[in-house]
């Protein structure tokens, strides 16, 4: 279903052993060294859901090679299948022609559990315009997806349940979103994930 122009929500788009095998993933990406970290903002807050990176790591509001934040060790590699994944994503969204260009280089991986949410926020620290990929698993959550011009009305709330995909693309890359609120016992009862995760897919656009 098309949210926004160039936002497309694909429902049930990994079937149950392509979430099993993502989520084993997830967890050996989450171990350390340079596993899991609480992000903390430059105003002295902490993000409620936890994050882990591939490629480059993100830190408000840049990206390093190292987790410059955390134990400072290299940040693991992105590995080739989930950028092949990310093309096939971008495929079956957007079409083939928009999925040639796109060579995804960085994975955001965000562990929502108990109350973690997502304030509405911007990813602006990629320097390519490529869609971004988002997947998810484990528990529903409410995903608002707002505007690109202000923080505040109009925007949309969509449910996003495990194995959807999200494609965030064209005058869509640029919005406002975040997740305001996941609904706890909702993953599928065979997934054995408590709380949701969330694996965003992007393009860098770094030279060198
Ligand atoms: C999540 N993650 O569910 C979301 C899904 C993040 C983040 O927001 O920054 O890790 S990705 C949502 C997204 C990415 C890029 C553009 C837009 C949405 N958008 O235009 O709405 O944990
Ligand atoms: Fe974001």
């Amino acid at each position: 279903a098309r949210i926004a122009p160039g936002a497309v929500h694909v429902p049930d788009w990994l079937d149950a052993d392509r979430q099993a095998g993502l989520l084993e993933a997830c967890r050996a990406w989450a171990s350390p060294p340079a596993g899991l970290r609480t992000v903390r903002t430059p105003g002295g807050g902490t993000m409620t859901a936890r994050q882990v990176c591939l490629g480059w790591h993100w830190y408000p509001y840049a990206y390093a090679r190292t987790v410059v934040d955390g134990d400072g060790t290299p940040v693991k590699p992105f590995p080739d299948w989930l950028g092949e994944l990310g093309r096939r994503a971008v495929a079956d969204a957007l079409g083939p022609r928009a999925a040639t260009e796109a060579r995804y280089d960085i994975a955001l991986i965000n562990f929502y559990d108990g109350d973690a949410r997502m304030g509405l926020h911007r990813d602006a620290d990629e320097q390519s315009d490529a869609p971004v990929v988002s997947l998810s698993l484990g528990d529903t959550c409410v995903f608002r997806f707002g505007n690109t011009e202000t923080r505040t009305r109009p925007w949309t709330d969509v449910e996003l349940r495990s194995g959807d995909l999200f494609v965030f693309g064209g005058a869509s890359r640029l919005a406002y979103h975040g997740v305001p609120r996941v609904l706890p016992g909702t993953a599928p009862a065979g997934l054995g994930l408590t709380g949701r995760l969330n694996v965003t897919l992007r393009v860098s656009g770094f030279t060198g």
